[in-house]
């Protein structure tokens, strides 16, 4: 087996695939039908406990021309075709972007916009509160995953992902994509999050409580959003859901400002009220399906990382309302100084805690912090790339060194075997946002650095040129994460549909196994290998001595390895649309 990403490679990056045999390799160019004279040197990397083979990495880094590809061996082994190009991630960035599209709820997707994956309007019905007779309707938003339920922490993850990436570097959000709010002057990230995020202002209450989810009592069969006509319930308020809507409302009160300051103004309004509610009520109210219901419960033992991640956002913009030249705001100046106080005190304080309650000696495999369950990367993005620093230097710094720290872990663990960040313990439900997470994780840590060297925080050239090796370092194995999921894996399989010769083809969506399209929507990215070995369909075909890689299959029953969610495919798009801009 030859595995490699599917999709490609930029030309001047690092270029490296996986054999699990040693031999002679070549490089052959598709369209003129040779081989290169571009030798492949393989490297034997040892043993993998994660693929259950041994390792030789092919680097091809010196294949710089644009063109299409692939591998073979002298055994007469090949791989599937891949493509070297300037923009080589921009049709997976769009398909990645537009996927959300094709999860709106309450909205009629036409042929214009869909294409074969035309549908009807969904949930158009009442919600019922639960435990009561009170009902109410709730537009918008984005179908959470293989199933139509809509989720807060879900959805605030997701739109969070998508948010902070075109915060960070928006000049990769320049295309359209075809949805119907292109060509409105916003880029099309923007309109899409709006869909989700309007959605999530329904959610809560008026005491700034945000309720947990609204989905039916158990999962329905696998037919189309459409015929999903059961009655849906609004679940509880949730700490969790409150603090993630709080966090993200603040991120869009500033990248909408510029566009719909009246929509900015909403969100940073209904920041406001979940994180007066947040400070009201200090207890993690951790969620339990009620008897009897089944869909998907979002539980965390801890809301330590949710609270920092608001009160990190709440300072923020907090301040920024400040600047504005408003007589009313500056009348109400005393009262924004003891609320940006107050949670700058609370700040600190969720900080020590889940300090605290990760210490770093301990030997579980170490958190991202970019998920819906720990959101602690979040928290320190929001501290690192505030320009007015209003956390101030001493937090700024300790949470820059927690994401140095992770990042450089993530690194180290791509000496051996694959050049991949994963540790056998990793590959839970989902694994492949695991993955892409920490494709993220240090690129932000790349981009902390990058802040230093722009706001000449160091000027020594020594100091400068360190940091940037240390840059380049974290984009190198951040491409390595990426290549996993797109085929360089022990599955040699595409874990995103559409993108490569042995893509994806059956997850777990009720719309793709409900809507007579033979082929998935594109640009859906699956949980991929899980070692809990959740559903009937995968423990048939593994057990607890398959190497964690290989629990997997591509069958659209085996909901705990071949699902597809919002969240795991804006984590990619996050790592993907570092690498197109
Ligand atoms: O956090 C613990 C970690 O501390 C522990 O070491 C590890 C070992 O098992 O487990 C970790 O918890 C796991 C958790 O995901 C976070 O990764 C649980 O075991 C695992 O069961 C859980 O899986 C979640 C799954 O729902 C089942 O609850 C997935 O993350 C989550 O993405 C998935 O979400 C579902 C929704 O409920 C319903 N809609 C579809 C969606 C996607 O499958
Ligand atoms: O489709 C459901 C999926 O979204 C969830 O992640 C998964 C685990 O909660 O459950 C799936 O629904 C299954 C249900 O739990 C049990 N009966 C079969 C359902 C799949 O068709
Ligand atoms: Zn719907």
């Amino acid at each position: 087996m030859i595995s490699v990403n599917e999709t490609g490679f930029l030309p001047y990056a690092v270029k490296l695939a996986v054999s699990d045999k040693d031999g002679s390799f070549y490089i052959v160019d598709d369209n003129e039908g040779k081989r290169l004279d571009t030798g492949v040197v393989a490297i034997p990397a040892g043993y993998d406990e994660t693929a259950g083979h041994d390792v030789y990495r092919l680097d091809f880094s010196g294949v710089s021309d644009p063109g299409i590809y692939h591998i073979e061996s002298e055994e007469g082994e090949s791989s599937a075709a891949f493509k070297v190009e300037p923009h080589v991630y921009k049709t997976l960035k769009n398909s990645l972007l537009k996927a959300f599209y094709f999860r709106r709820c309450g909205a009629h997707l036409p042929r214009r916009h869909a294409g074969p994956f035309e549908r009807g309007i969904c949930h158009t019905e009442k919600s019922r509160f639960l435990g009561s007779e009170e009902a109410c309707l709730l537009h918008k938003g984005w179908h959470d995953a293989g199933d139509y339920g809509r989720y807060v922490s879900a959805g605030a993850v997701a739109a969070a992902h998508m948010l902070y990436a075109y915060e960070l570097f928006p000049e990769a959000f320049r295309e359209e994509v075809n949805i119907p709010e292109s060509e409105n002057e916003i880029p099309d990230i923007l309109n899409e999050c709006r869909y989700e995020l309007e959605f999530l202002s329904e959610m809560q209450d008026e005491d700034g409580g945000v309720h947990h989810k609204v989905t039916p009592f158990v999962f329905s069969e696998f037919i189309m959003p459409e015929d999903e006509t059961c009655e849906q319930f609004i679940f509880p308020v949730t700490s969790m859901a409150t603090a993630d809507f709080a966090a993200v409302m603040c991120i869009a009160s500033r990248v909408y400002a510029e566009y719909d300051p009246a929509f900015a103004r909403d969100c940073m309004h209904q920041a406001y009220m979940a994180g007066q509610w947040l400070a009201e009520h200090p207890e993690n109210t951790d969620f339990h399906n009620p008897e009897g219901c089944n869909t998907g419960e979002y539980k965390d033992s801890s809301d330590k990382d949710e609270r920092m991640w608001a009160y990190a956002e709440l300072i923020r913009c907090d301040h920024e309302a400040g600047n504005k030249n408003d007589r009313s705001i500056m009348a109400a100046s005393a009262r924004r100084e003891s609320r940006h106080d107050r949670y700058l005190k609370l700040l600190r304080e969720a900080f020590a805690e889940y300090v605290k309650d990760h210490p770093h000696s301990d030997n579980r495999s170490v958190d991202d912090g970019f998920g819906w369950q720990d959101v602690s990367a979040f928290a320190a993005a929001a501290v690192i790339f505030d320009p007015m620093n209003y956390a101030g230097e001493e937090l700024r710094e300790q949470m820059t060194g927690i994401l140095k720290e992770r990042a450089d872990e993530f690194v180290n663990m791509q000496e051996e075997g694959y050049p991949l960040s994963m540790m056998k313990q990793d590959f839970v439900w989902g694994s492949n946002m695991v993955v892409s997470n920490r494709a993220g994780v240090m690129l932000l840590a790349g981009l902390a650095l990058r802040q230093k060297i722009d706001q000449k925080l160091e000027s020594l050239e020594e100091q400068i040129s360190a940091l940037k090796l240390d840059i380049e370092v974290y984009e190198e194995a951040a491409l390595n994460q990426i290549h996993y999921i797109l085929g360089m894996n022990a599955m040699d399989r595409s874990y995103v549909t559409g993108f490569g010769d042995h893509a994806v083809k059956n997850p777990h969506n009720r719309v793709t196994v409900a809507d007579r399209v033979a082929r998935p929507i594109p640009g859906e990215v699956s949980g991929g290998p899980c070692i809990l070995l959740a559903d009937a369909t995968i423990k048939n075909c593994a057990d607890e001595n398959t190497p964690p890689q290989k629990c997997y299959i591509d069958d659209h029953m085996s909901y705990s390895t071949n699902e597809v969610s919002i969240y795991w495919n804006s984590s990619l798009l996050f790592a993907v649309a570092y690498f197109d801009r």
